[in-house]
């Protein structure tokens, strides 16, 4: 079986396109209002925290971020970890690298775990208030609250953040920030919440904003695969193309089983196909040559499904930018 799966990825195609391309370059007007609106906050701010997907650890930071952030302390936080297996040699070279571009200190996190309430009280926020005041707060020297600006492209965690430092710290029930799996949940930009009385803590949450020029092709599919950009923008299928493309160019088959499938295919309408057949997404269809009915693969339907298993870390814990670091 393993000789079998090696022969055959031999083949496999070396570069990956996408007909649709145009639809990576999203940068709707929210999110060009929202950049200007975080730059005119930017003088009530006394620290930023980042939020970014950890299996994009480098693709798809917004650069504008950098620049406009530059004078205030910056954390990031490396979200949804639990998603990616990386040892501590790979957190530890992309710590550096991300320092080196201006973040003053990287944290990865699974902000869906409840005990990350206790890491959240005792290391991330402790963290905040030590960088803060290790810098100068030009107008709001000597002031005993922190604002707090939460940014970061769509879908990573900046409300799970939030609601989750609320809920830790002042124990109130409810969602003051709406969480949600599509991206581009958060759209009014600016509503301060307090999560924390001693001393007083603010923070800011903002709309996801994209980088406007996304650089490459494969960044952008990596945007979309982690649910960055709306799946119905590039489209299901397509992404669950770019998804086979990058397991196979690094013989990552754990699909093959998962699927039981019997070998390895780069043919992301093959993969579709039985997995549509598999769960049963399937279509009656007349054939106006003979008249007779077939049974077609619902490929949408499919392609959802198999995006559904990568979100869930089921077809394994990828670091997409495995080539970056
Ligand atoms: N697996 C996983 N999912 C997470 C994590 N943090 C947030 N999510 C999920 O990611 C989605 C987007 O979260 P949200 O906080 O709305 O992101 P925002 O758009 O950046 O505000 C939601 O479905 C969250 O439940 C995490 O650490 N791990
Ligand atoms: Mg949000």
């Amino acid at each position: 079986m393993a000789k079998h799966v090696y022969n055959s990825a031999k083949t496999f195609r070396q570069a990956f396109t996408v007909p649709n391309a145009q639809a990576l370059k999203w940068f709707p007007g929210h999110m060009l209002k929202g950049m200007e609106r975080i730059q005119a906050t930017l003088k009530d701010i006394d620290c930023v925290v980042e939020v970014h997907d950890a299996r994009i650890p480098i693709s798809g930071r917004n650069p504008n971020f950098r620049n406009i952030l530059s004078l205030r302390p910056h954390l990031l936080l490396l979200n949804k970890a639990d998603l990616v297996d990386l040892n501590s040699s790979q957190k530890e070279t992309i710590t550096t690298m991300l320092r080196s571009e201006g973040v003053d200190t990287v944290f990865f996190t699974d902000l869906r775990q409840f005990q990350q309430n206790k890491f959240l009280k005792t290391r991330i926020l402790p963290k905040i208030i030590e960088l803060t005041e290790s810098r100068p707060r030009f107008s709001r020297e000597g002031l005993n609250e922190f604002n707090i600006l939460v940014i970061g492209v769509p879908n990573v965690g900046k409300s799970t953040l939030i609601n989750t430092l609320r809920w830790a710290n002042l124990g109130r029930k409810g969602k003051a920030s709406s969480v949600g799996a599509i991206a581009g949940v958060t759209r009014s930009v600016m509503s301060k919440i307090k999560v924390k009385t001693e001393p007083p803590m603010y923070i800011v949450d903002t709309p996801g904003i994209l980088t406007p020029k996304i650089p490459d092709i494969e960044t952008g599919m990596r945007l979309a695969l982690c649910s960055c950009l709306p799946d119905y923008l590039v489209e299901e299928e397509n992404i669950v193309d770019y998804l086979l493309y990058w397991m196979n160019r690094r013989g990552l088959f754990r699909y093959v089983d998962y699927y039981q499938m019997d070998a390895p295919t780069d043919s992301h309408l093959e993969l579709l196909a039985h997995v549509a057949f598999e769960k049963k997404k399937v279509n009656k269809v007349k054939d106006v040559a003979t008249n007779e009915y077939k049974m077609m693969p619902n490929f949408k339907e499919a392609a959802m499904i198999v995006l559904k298993a990568f979100r869930e870390g089921h077809l394994g814990g990828f670091l997409l930018d495995d080539d970056k670091i």
